[in-house]
């Protein structure tokens, strides 16, 4: 395992709030992976940051007569305080309109520029008389042409998810009259120049998952376009040429430089040489499986085009979206549910436990369900684990008076017992390290199971021979537990370790501290208590109400 890693994963818009589906798909899988990473001594960073400009952030500032700074600040901080709450631990967070963002991309743009990647095209674009402005993406409405549907931007029907090449029966976004077309000059990045050094990068890498691999070899196979990087708008990176005055790059430019510019910035502010650490760490960018062009192609790019002075990605894990009650989620049909909503019902760590056990590796996509969600989180999260930690601590509480009792000689299944609590960090390492969180978290919930079975097998409340041994093993799996738990569920597996009288934040303890029967005979546990309170049908039937058009 490489000792330096960074983690980033996709930036969310400074537009809206964090939902559920963001967090499924890259939040949570990163920072399971970043806690695991830390506990094994890695020197992992998690950064991310809010990804700031482009045309729908300044229309949605403009309809609300705020200047986009304003607008994108707001974003900013709310989400970093939702993602806060839901325990996404990030050691940076910060912004893609950074002066530090800015400077970067405008440097990579130079660099790029000068090594012949660039170059200008004159194009076609709506313009609208009333407004004085061209209108890329999202300044421009009409009619799709494949499904008809009205009142779609031009850079995307949201009814049948195509991009349409030209929309029909254009109107401007802002005042509504038929737009102009007018010529204007772009700045195109020469993305066919890579076309034989990604496949190679593609080839060499063997991170990546394959099957994206594979449909990534194919687009290039297929012919790659070059890129139109820049936007006649006034909100976003200004292109850095003295013939370029008004113009600034297309957010998907400048937005993944972010990447390196935070954690250069967060680095160096350490008193870290930020390059230094980034081109020996492991690189993760997390995302979902809508954005793996941008990925897979624009980055790597991008990164080859500046002789790799920052290196290109290790693992890409790409997963895929999350629906709600098996529907597409959906802002603008309120078909979606809050992350800051859904923690006002339940503490962090239930959403945890659900959302990393349906989230394969993988593009499939992931369905939360309430009903699922009742389900597991009162049979597994606390008819197995909760059930487990509260009889091993209880019963030693008041059969023992908490303290752990003198061994005997182990007989056979103390033996398996025993033996489970030596292999379990290896088990779970193991799948951890192939970005299998949700098989990884199963082998603990079986680890659990397994101890219930073993603790209902000895029968130690009939206090005969062999009870001390059962008490010991018990406490100690408990312990075990806690220390495997605390990157999946961080809040649960600290109180699991207050309740064994431990000291200290539990994220301090190394992931193979696991495998050590760290309690002795005559130590004394601390107060037991109910990890989890259980998930109400009748509540969740509320909730469920709550979702939908009409409702919210
Ligand atoms: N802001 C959000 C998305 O398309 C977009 C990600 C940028 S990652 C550099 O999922
Ligand atoms: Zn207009």
């Amino acid at each position: 395992m490489n000792k330096k890693a960074i983690i980033t994963s996709a930036l969310p818009y400074a537009n809206g709030e964090i939902h559920l589906g963001h967090v499924a798909s890259t939040y949570l899988p990163a920072d399971v992976t970043t806690r695991f990473l830390k506990q094994n001594g890695v020197e992992a960073y998690y950064v991310c940051a809010s990804d700031d400009f482009g045309t729908p952030i300044l229309i949605q500032s403009e309809k609300q007569g705020k200047t986009p700074s304003d607008y994108v600040a707001h974003w900013n901080k709310r989400d970093f305080e939702d993602f806060s709450a839901f325990n996404i631990g990030f050691d940076y967070f910060y912004k893609t309109s950074s002066p530090e963002n800015i400077e970067f991309v405008q440097d990579v743009f130079k660099k790029l520029n000068d090594s012949g990647h660039i170059y200008e095209q004159e194009i076609i674009q709506f313009y609208c008389k009333n407004d004085k402005k061209f209108l890329p993406d999202r300044y421009v409405k009409g009619i799709c042409p494949y499904c008809k549907a009205e009142d779609q931007y031009s850079d995307l029907c949201e009814s049948c998810g195509r991009v349409p090449e030209e929309i029909t029966d254009p109107k401007c976004s802002l005042c509504g009259a038929p737009p102009t077309k007018e010529k204007t000059t772009h700045y195109f990045f020469k993305l066919k120049n890579f076309a034989d050094s990604l496949s190679k990068w593609l080839e060499e890498n063997e991170h990546l998952q394959k099957d994206v691999k594979k449909y990534v070899q194919n687009w290039i196979k297929s012919g790659l376009i070059d890129w139109d990087i820049t936007r006649d708008i006034s909100w976003g990176v200004p292109v850095p040429l003295d013939d370029a005055k008004g113009k600034v790059f297309y957010g998907w430019f400048d937005n993944h430089l972010a990447y390196i510019s935070t954690a250069l910035k967060f680095l160096n502010d350490k008193g870290i040489d930020g390059k230094e650490f980034w081109n020996s760490a492991d690189i993760y960018h997390f995302i979902g499986k809508d954005i793996v062009y941008h990925h897979y192609l624009f980055l790597p790019a991008m990164r080859l085009g500046i002789d790799s002075e920052y290196k290109l990605p290790d693992y890409i894990p790409t997963r895929g979206h999350l629906t709600l009650e098996s529907k597409k989620i959906s802002k603008s049909r309120n078909w979606y549910i809050g992350l800051k909503e859904f923690l006002e019902y339940y503490p962090a760590d239930y959403l945890r436990y659900y959302l990393i056990s349906i989230n394969p590796y993988s593009q499939d996509d992931l369905n939360f369900d309430w009903d699922d969600f009742t389900t597991r989180i009162n049979s597994e999260l606390i008819g197995n684990l909760g059930n487990f930690v509260n009889r091993a601590l209880g019963f030693t509480k008041k059969a023992f008076d908490g303290k752990i009792p003198e061994i005997e000689p182990f007989d056979e299944k103390d033996t398996e017992a025993e033996q489970k609590i030596k292999s379990l960090s290896d088990d779970v390492g193991q799948l951890m390290e192939q970005n299998h969180i949700d098989r990884a978290l199963k082998k603990i919930m079986e680890f659990s199971s397994f101890y219930n079975q073993y603790f209902q097998h000895k029968e130690p409340w009939k206090k005969g021979p062999g009870t001390a041994n059962c008490v010991f093993l018990s406490v100690n799996a408990v312990r075990t537990i806690a220390i495997s738990l605390s990157s999946f569920l961080p809040e649960s597996a600290q109180k699991i370790w207050n309740q064994l009288g431990l000291d200290g934040k539990i994220s301090d303890y190394a992931w193979n501290e696991m495998s050590e029967l760290g309690i002795p005979s005559g130590y004394d546990l601390g107060e037991a208590y109910p990890l989890f309170a259980r998930v109400e049908v009748s509540d969740v039937a509320k909730y469920k109400k709550q979702l939908g058009p009409s409702e919210k």
